[in-house]
């Protein structure tokens, strides 16, 4: 069988970091580093992070398109998307264990004085692969932790809530809340003043899911109004966060940047590298993503 043609088109990450590695897994791939694509009708596989504008467009024979990080709203909301493109993902341990040491981090630095590990409460919206580890992460290291996810599953030795009034009780009975869910239509401006109002008066919010989430004037109101005690926001709606913006100036609000979990490329190689071997056996794909629940 010969091999497919794969694109890595990511303007602001390292391409050609990603491309060694791949290359030292399989030095007989055939790689292209955007701008320079080619003939696009080679190009079955592509490997996209905040990809340009109209590239989907031109890539008639796509059939994968692999995101470089866990999110994929941004191949999502490509209007050139096909539906028959099969979306991926990065998941695994570097990625979970570097967001969870985030968070514990995070909470530690945060953590009431006189309130011991054992009496903190914790709120995780979202268990999907990086929320769980971080939930089991945070109960390791002896929280009271409590889930929020959309299906009904339960999980083995896990609190799980579920729907939008265990949202507000779920609020109410933590000192952290944290934002780890995808960003979709139905997730989109969740962190909003109706949520903030259920909030404890000193809880703290974390958001590492995406700055749509939150609604930016909310929180702002919400902190004047002592409706919460602070937030990190790892990330904001605009990255960087302008030089302007009131959450830079904020005494309540940390922002950190969009560092809690980046993306390792020998992680990302290697789920690459099993996504593509699969297409090409017609196996099943690592780290799919559901078109229609957008994550
Ligand atoms: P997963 O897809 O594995 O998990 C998503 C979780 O969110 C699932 O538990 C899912 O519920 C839940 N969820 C989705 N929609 C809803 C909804 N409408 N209501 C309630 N729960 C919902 O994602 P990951 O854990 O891999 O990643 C989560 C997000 O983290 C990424 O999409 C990205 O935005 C962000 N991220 C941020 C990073 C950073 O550095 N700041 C780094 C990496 C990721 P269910 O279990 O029922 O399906
Ligand atoms: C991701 C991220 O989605 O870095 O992986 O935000």
């Amino acid at each position: 069988m010969t091999g497919m043609t794969i694109l890595i088109a990511m303007p602001n990450r390292d391409q050609q970091a990603l491309k060694d590695e791949l290359l030292a897994m399989d030095s007989s791939l055939d790689i292209r580093l955007w701008p320079d694509i080619g003939r696009a009708d080679d190009i079955e596989f592509a490997v996209l992070w905040q990809h340009p504008e109209g590239l989907l467009g031109q890539l008639h024979q796509l059939r994968v398109a692999q995101s470089y990080g866990a999110g994929v709203e941004s191949i999502l909301k490509d209007r050139e998307l096909r539906h028959n493109i099969l979306i991926t993902r990065v998941c695994g341990e570097a990625l979970q264990d570097s967001m969870s040491t985030y968070l514990a981090e995070r909470i530690a630095a945060h953590r009431l004085p006189g309130h011991s590990i054992a009496e903190t409460t914790v709120g995780v919206l979202g268990v999907g692969r990086l929320g769980l580890a971080a939930v089991r992460h945070l109960q390791a290291l002896g929280y009271q932790v409590t889930g929020w996810r959309r299906s009904k599953d339960e999980l083995e030795d896990i609190r799980v809530l579920h729907g939008g009034e265990q949202l507000f009780q779920l609020c109410a009975q933590s000192d952290f809340i944290i934002c780890l869910l995808p960003l979709t239509p139905a997730t989109e401006n969740i962190l909003n003043i109706h949520l903030f109002n259920h909030f404890r008066r000193d809880a703290w919010l974390i958001n590492v899911g995406r700055g749509a989430h939150v609604v930016e004037n909310d929180l702002i109101f919400a902190l004047e109004k002592s409706l919460l005690r602070g937030a990190t926001l790892d990330v904001t709606r605009t990255e960087p966060c302008p030089p302007d913006h009131p959450f830079r100036r904020h005494p309540a609000i940390e922002l950190t940047e969009h560092t809690a979990s980046i993306t390792d490329p020998h992680e990302a190689a290697t789920v690459i590298l099993i996504n593509y071997h699969n297409l090409q056996h017609s196996a099943p794909l690592q780290c799919r993503v559901n078109h229609k629940l957008g994550y």
